[in-house]
């Protein structure tokens, strides 16, 4: 079997995504997501550039050896354009794997280790009450764990909060919005926050909160150990994580479990917070870490060190990611939980899906490969348009991570 040819669909239905195509000689094709949120072009450029021309004539059946291709093979290697890339590659080819196979995805890489995949989900409000009050809404359309964000009284725009009441999407069109940021007044007000969802909500349900990388690990340390009494579930890139060694004081301070690494994109990111065990979840998704080839080997190593899966999964993040991280998530033993933003519906004019969920859980059919398909000629119904990340400074206006 040979690789014929590969194309880079673009489109935006409600926000970007690009969608790698790759064909064979058999008729079967597989589908993998390239989406990097605000930097999509830059991966179609590598993609169509470098990777595309290199890929026609191989068997697709070697995703070892094709994996490897483009990332040892590959001088200037890691980084998040390519490894978007190389991720987007591995996942077709193991589309293709399960199609010719004609079995699931999940049934290649370890067959069933449970039945369904725990999920969580964004509650945000502008202030604390309403914030409460979008809680309550989530639970009773039945999630069991969900992620808390809140605007802080003082700042003006805080991550993660949706403007204008409407849902909260990662980007907004044009070029980078600057917001504002001050992390004591922030500190102040996380743990009254928690103390009000506990108290409203109770225990059992799973609270889960992001610093977006916003703390020093001495002001993580602070938080982690002041939100004990709350027992998130997990507090989320409480530090920016180049720093590995950064983690070792939270860690020292604090029984609250870690996850980190949405902007990771290699296990190398990962081999001191994994032996040193200073993280408990692994936020690095399929479509940034390097697909289903890499991931299995970084959950594997994870799980020598009792580290578990917590991929990411906001809406920048296309239907072919999700799909294939459910696959990944029913295989592996390790798996935590997996984050689940439900994507706009025009999204699913352009993206056939195949999973849904029930209860708090998500479930995949049995369509082989992965499952997912793409209605180019809908996907054509809603081109690009430029749409980024903001930018985001202290108060004085010293520039600081978003
Ligand atoms: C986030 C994302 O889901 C998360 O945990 O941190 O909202 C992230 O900011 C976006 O995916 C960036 O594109
Ligand atoms: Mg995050």
């Amino acid at each position: 079997m040979k690789i014929t040819n590969a194309k880079v669909i673009v489109c935006s239905p409600g926000r970007n995504f690009v969608t790698l195509k790759i064909f064979t000689d058999q008729g079967i094709f597989g589908l993998g997501d390239a989406t990097l949120n605000g930097m999509e072009k830059s991966v179609v450029a590598y993609l169509e550039n470098y990777c595309i021309p290199a890929l026609i004539g191989r068997d697709p059946g070697n995703t070892e050896d094709i994996w490897n291709y483009f990332y040892r093979g590959v001088y200037w290697r890691r980084g998040a354009v390519s490894m978007t890339a190389v991720s987007a590659i591995d996942m077709a080819l193991w589309d293709i794997k399960g199609k010719v196979l004609n079995t699931p995805l999940y049934n290649l890489i370890g067959g069933k280790s449970r039945k369904k995949v725990l999920v969580y989900c964004h509650a945000n409000g502008k202030d604390l009450d309403d914030t409460i009050e979008k809680i309550g809404k989530e639970i009773e359309t039945g999630f069991k764990a969900v992620r808390v964000q809140s605007g802080v009284p003082g700042i003006s725009h805080t991550y993660g909060v949706a403007r204008d009441n409407k849902f909260y999407e990662p980007a907004h069109k044009g070029l980078a919005q600057e917001e504002y940021w001050d992390t004591s007044k922030y500190l102040n007000f996380v743990p009254t926050l928690f103390s009000r969802v506990r108290e409203n909500y109770g225990d059992d349900i799973h609270l889960l909160h992001d610093v977006h990388h916003r703390c020093t690990p001495n002001e993580a340390a602070r938080l982690a150990k002041e939100l004990e009494p709350y027992h998130l579930f997990w507090l989320e890139d409480p530090v920016s994580g180049e720093l590995q060694e950064g983690l070792r004081l939270i860690r020292q301070h604090s029984t609250t479990p870690i996850a980190i690494g949405e902007v990771f994109n290699s296990i190398y990111d990962y081999s001191t917070l994994f032996t040193e065990q200073l993280i408990d979840y692994i936020r690095m998704p399929l479509v940034h870490g390097g697909g289903i080839t890499h991931m299995l080997k970084v959950a594997a190593m994870g799980s020598v060190y009792h580290i578990n899966t917590g991929f990411h999964g906001a809406t920048d993040l296309s239907p072919v990611n999700l799909a294939a991280s459910i696959h990944f998530n029913l295989a592996v033993n390790n798996f935590g939980i997996q984050e689940y933003m439900p994507h706009q519906s025009i999204v699913n004019e352009v993206f056939k899906t195949n999973y849904s969920f029930n209860d708090g859980y998500l479930t995949i059919d049995d369509s082989p490969g992965i499952g997912v398909d793409i209605d180019e000629k809908k996907a054509g119904l809603y081109p690009y348009s430029v749409a980024r990340l903001p930018v985001n400074r202290k108060t004085d206006g010293t520039l600081f991570n978003w």
